[in-house]
């Protein structure tokens, strides 16, 4: 199966759905027979960057290795999606650097605040308000809403299903896949 390799760089707050976007794309993909890899928070911060906080400093660690890993996927030929939080736009710039041009999607999952807070699924707004967790984005950490994201999804209008489907038909439209 023919495919274009790129990286799809989800970003967004806590609870605003990226990882089980990108989970659905992914799902969508390997149907197509696609090969493709997802890093998100749960194979890398607790491995590769188990050594990290949520300080500043220790999050721009966390996605300059990332990028890094992202680059060796698609070095590798596939299709690779990141899914985290990535706050700072400068970050993301260096990412998108890295590559060849057309190869970095921005994907944004612009799902408002009050919404993720309400859905809350690990409790961590809610112990973020407390003063339980410090350095918690949208709250006492500052996140960089992307200015021209190459898609922005609208978590709050759409079910899973059709925001993974806009992100595929993006893939098709552009021959990536
Ligand atoms: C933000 C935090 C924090 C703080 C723990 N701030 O909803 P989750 O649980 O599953 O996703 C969040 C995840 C964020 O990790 P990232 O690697 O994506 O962040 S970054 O890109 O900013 O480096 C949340 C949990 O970790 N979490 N403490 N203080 N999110």
């Amino acid at each position: 199966k023919q495919q274009k390799p790129c990286l799809l760089w989800y970003t967004g707050l806590s609870g605003s759905g990226k990882s089980t976007i990108a989970n659905a794309v992914d799902a969508l993909l390997f149907e197509r027979g696609c090969h493709s890899y997802l890093l998100d928070g749960d194979n890398v911060r607790h491995g590769l960057n188990g050594d990290l906080s949520f300080s500043d400093q220790d999050r721009i660690e966390n996605i300059r290795r990332i990028s890094e890993v992202a680059k060796l996927f698609l070095d590798a030929g596939l299709i690779v999606s990141t899914a985290f939080i990535s706050p700072f736009s400068a970050d993301r710039a260096m990412a998108k650097n890295m590559l060849e041009i057309g190869e970095f999607i921005e994907v944004y999952i612009d799902t408002p605040i009050d919404v993720c807070e309400q859905r809350d699924p690990k409790g961590l707004y809610k112990k973020a308000r407390a003063g339980e967790i410090k350095d918690f984005t949208g709250i006492d950490s500052e996140y960089d809403v992307p200015e021209s994201p190459t898609l922005h999804i609208k978590t709050a209008e759409y079910d899973i299903a059709q925001c993974a489907e806009q992100i595929v038909s993006y893939l098709q439209m552009h021959q990536y896949i």
